[in-house]
């Protein structure tokens, strides 16, 4: 640095922090440097020159560094709520009946539609900034509640809009193929073809996609169906990923696979060729316990066999006004470990390095090393497991985002 220009500000530093990586957690004491936007340098506190803390400010000291935190599965866009049928299913009647009722799904997508853009933003606005307070630097966003072009565009803006006016990264994802709307009752094909043939040519070109999800399930689209979605997806250079096996074994993490899918998600009933499908094909299997949590599913995803294949695995919240309205990625870590018996480190890489792989962002998010951007949590913990341990807000020190300390 010339030191001429007033642009640049003095590094900072974080002395002496238990760090985990995205990968693992450091076996001693670490001091991170950040300057202009990036982490510099990373080394063991005992190696840490004499003159660092003399001539920069040392913005923490202590605790633990984990990177930003990542929410690869949500669907923080929507209109209205569904607290009446938290009470219907408190009274026994089933998700799965909800939705054949005509309720589920499709009463967030008549509130969606109801809704005008600001009214939208102005709902998910303090969603998103629940994530941001408890550590999460990039948030996935569905549409899926449109299911009309008009509709699905509304929602991908407000998502992108969330991104410029807050300091976090949003990826854009287009669910189209998430319900059939009421007007194509016993029409799925015709919707399918409507997905392909408008909504995903005028959207793309929009540039309001980032990537193209499906929820294949016998409550919504077939594989056959699927496939033309992912089709379409690939001619426009949008990579994939699906909801699949979350209530029945269709077999649509094969299809992902053969789709070169970035992530299956939910994947309670997954099998073992499921397995070996998204093994070859690099796939990330995303876990959403939140949403086992809310339906008391009790039937497990292979975690063991997951674990035994080396496939990534990755936890979000799926956050969603139906099957997790839950809006804490942090928690998400305590239910991976104790309801899917997941380690404390398989967590927390579920929310860093595995959930921007899950995002095709690996080469830039989820771990902390020299040059990334600086994008990481500063938690007034002892030791990262902690932050699986116990269910505690609050104990964020600071965030930091693109250099910046934003709480
Ligand atoms: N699976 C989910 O977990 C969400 N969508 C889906 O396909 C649930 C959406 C909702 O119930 O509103
Ligand atoms: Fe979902």
């Amino acid at each position: 640095m010339t030191g001429t220009s007033t642009t640049h500000q003095q590094p900072q530093l974080w002395v002496g922090v238990s760090l985990f990586d995205g990968t693992r957690t450091h076996d001693e004491p670490m001091t991170l440097v950040v300057a202009d936007g990036r982490v510099t340098q990373i080394v063991p506190s005992s190696e840490q020159p004499v003159q660092w803390e003399k001539d920069w400010n040392v913005a923490g000291r202590g605790g633990v560094v984990t990177p930003g935190l990542i929410d690869c599965h949500t669907h923080l866009v929507f209109g209205g709520n569904r607290a009446s049928e938290f009470e219907q299913r408190l009274e026994g009647v089933s998700y799965a009946d909800i939705a054949a009722q005509g309720g589920g799904i499709l009463s967030t997508v008549n509130a969606t539609r109801a809704a005008s853009e600001d009214d939208l933003f102005a709902s998910a606005k303090p969603r998103l900034e629940a994530l941001m307070a408890d550590g999460v630097t990039t948030v996935e966003i569905k549409s899926g509640y449109g299911l009309s072009l008009e509709h699905e565009r509304k929602m991908l803006r407000v998502a992108r809009r969330l991104g410029q006016e807050l300091p976090v990264d949003i990826v854009t994802t287009f669910l189209g193929a998430h319900a059939l709307p009421p007007e194509y009752k016993g029409r799925a094909d015709d919707y399918i073809a409507l997905v392909c043939d408008q909504m995903i040519p005028a959207l793309a070109e929009e540039h309001l996609i980032d990537a193209v999800d499906v929820f294949c399930e016998n409550i919504a689209f077939t594989i056959e169906q699927c496939e033309r979605v992912f089709q379409t997806a690939h001619q426009y250079d949008l990579p994939v990923k699906g909801h699949v096996e979350q209530l029945s074994n269709q077999h649509g993490s094969e299809l992902c696979a053969r789709y070169k899918a970035l992530s299956v998600d939910h994947i309670e009933w997954l099998d073992e060729a499921g397995i070996q499908a998204i093994k070859r094909s690099g796939t990330v299997a995303t876990l959403l316990p939140g949403a086992f949590y809310t339906l008391r599913d009790t039937h497990m995803p292979p975690i063991e066999k997951l674990r035994k294949a080396g496939i990534p695995m990755a936890i979000a919240t799926d956050a969603n006004p139906g099957s997790s309205p839950i809006f804490q990625l942090s928690l998400m870590l305590n239910m991976a470990c104790t309801l899917f018996w997941l380690t404390p480190t398989e967590a927390l890489q579920g929310v860093t390095k595995h959930a921007a792989q899950a995002l095709g962002l690996s080469d830039t998010h989820g771990t902390l090393a020299e040059g990334r951007a600086a994008a990481f949590c500063h938690w007034q913990i002892d030791h990262p497991a902690e932050l699986a341990y116990s269910v505690q807000p609050n104990r964020l020190l600071h965030r930091v985002y693109n250099g910046e300390t934003t709480s």
